[in-house]
């Protein structure tokens, strides 16, 4: 709930700048456009770590040879568990099981090296199952219909949305912005029943994932689910797909063939969304092609929690099952969203990695759950 320093006022077009602190967050000055502050502060300025409650606001290509069939989808054991728990027809997600392995968490390629994504080390993960996509907006409704819980974004009143998704009319009455990231505007009543506010509705997204869920939100979800949030190290795993030293979840490139592989920004962030892969906002979960454990939208699309509190200082010996640091102020989210470019926020990575504090909500942050193996 802190984080004062980083806030200012936004009024219309009269900006009056606060220092910031942090050195991932860039400077705003008070005569610069949005555009301007997205070239000059660089790629590591996304902002997307700023979004923090404060009291002061009102606010598929190349396969890993050691591996061989890690992904068992559809597993009976995994998908039809608990069925009677949630009805004849289970909302949850159908899950893949990753078999335990090592593999090389991290890079000594660090695209962003604040964030601490480096050193490689070589990581065991246990077997674990894995949602196939991003918890969607129909899970989620069905989730609170069940349970009649009621989101951190709902009790605060507001939450921080993408400033292009927003009518002008809407924008004119927000006052207050994030210094170092003027696009993120929070809007009294948005939530994930109304991504941009009053007026807004998921009833046209029920196969998007849900947003304006905090970490908390997520944790709720997943054990109300008989599930867990996946350990940065899990989704990572993941993530890879039984690649080694690899960018993204299908290998090197971009755009294999020219083919939009996840649902990110294509154009001049913030002020020109060109929306080459068909989608401004979020995608339905599965719009684009699965990596080869079957996952989709590992990168892009939403923002997905982890269990882990961030850290960004790491040793590069072997580890086994790491959960992250004992305690902290902030949690793990990692694979980028519909926002990220390479240009201001390289973050569609998979050792790519960001933090909020577990009570930040935003309208480009999910989560998917994770279980066990009985
Ligand atoms: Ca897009
Ligand atoms: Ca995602």
């Amino acid at each position: 709930m802190l984080f004062v320093s980083c806030l200012f006022f936004v009024y219309f077009q009269l900006w009056v700048p606060v220092y910031c602190d942090t050195e991932q967050l860039g400077f705003f000055s008070g005569s610069k456009s949005p555009g301007q502050v997205a070239k000059e502060t660089g790629s590591s300025s996304c902002g997307c770590d700023a979004l923090k409650r404060d009291a002061g606001v009102d606010v598929g290509e190349e396969l890993s040879p050691h591996l061989e069939d890690p992904a068992e989808k559809y597993s009976k054991a995994a998908n039809e568990e608990n069925v009677e728990h949630h009805g004849e027809q289970d909302i949850r997600s159908k899950m893949v099981l990753l078999k335990s392995s090592w593999f090389f968490m991290g890079t000594d390629n660090p695209g962003i090296p604040p964030d601490g994504e480096g050193p490689q080390r070589r990581v065991w993960v246990d077997s674990f199952y894995i949602e196939q996509h991003e918890v969607t907006n129909r899970q989620f409704q069905h989730f609170v219909n069940q349970t009649l819980y009621v989101t951190e974004a709902e009790r605060f009143g507001d939450s921080f949305v993408f400033e292009e998704l927003l009518t002008e009319e809407l924008k004119s009455k927000i006052l207050q912005a994030v210094a170092a990231a003027p696009w993120w505007l929070p809007v009294k009543g948005a939530n994930w029943r109304h991504p941009e506010g009053p007026g807004s509705t998921i009833s046209d997204r029920l196969d998007h994932p849900v947003l304006h869920v905090s970490w908390n939100d997520a944790q709720a979800y997943c054990k109300w689910a008989q599930r867990r949030l996946p350990t940065e190290a899990e989704w990572e795993y993941a993530c890879r797909a039984g690649l080694q030293d690899r960018l993204y979840p299908w290998g090197n490139k971009l755009l294999p063939k020219g083919q939009h592989y996840a649902n990110l920004w294509q154009g001049d962030f913030p002020t020109t969304n060109t929306a080459d892969d068909g989608y401004i906002g979020t995608s339905p979960v599965m719009s684009f092609p699965a990596n080869s454990f079957g996952l989709y939208d590992m990168v892009g699309n939403a923002w997905e929690w982890t269990a882990d509190w961030w850290n960004v200082h790491h040793t590069p010996e072997d580890k086994h099952n790491p959960t992250g640091p004992a305690t902290g102020t902030d949690r793990v989210k990692k694979g980028g969203s519909y926002m990220c470019h390479k240009s201001y926020c390289y973050r569609y990575r998979c050792a790519a990695r960001s933090q909020n504090t577990p009570d930040s909500s935003a309208s480009n942050l999910g989560f998917r759950c994770v279980v066990n193996p009985s």
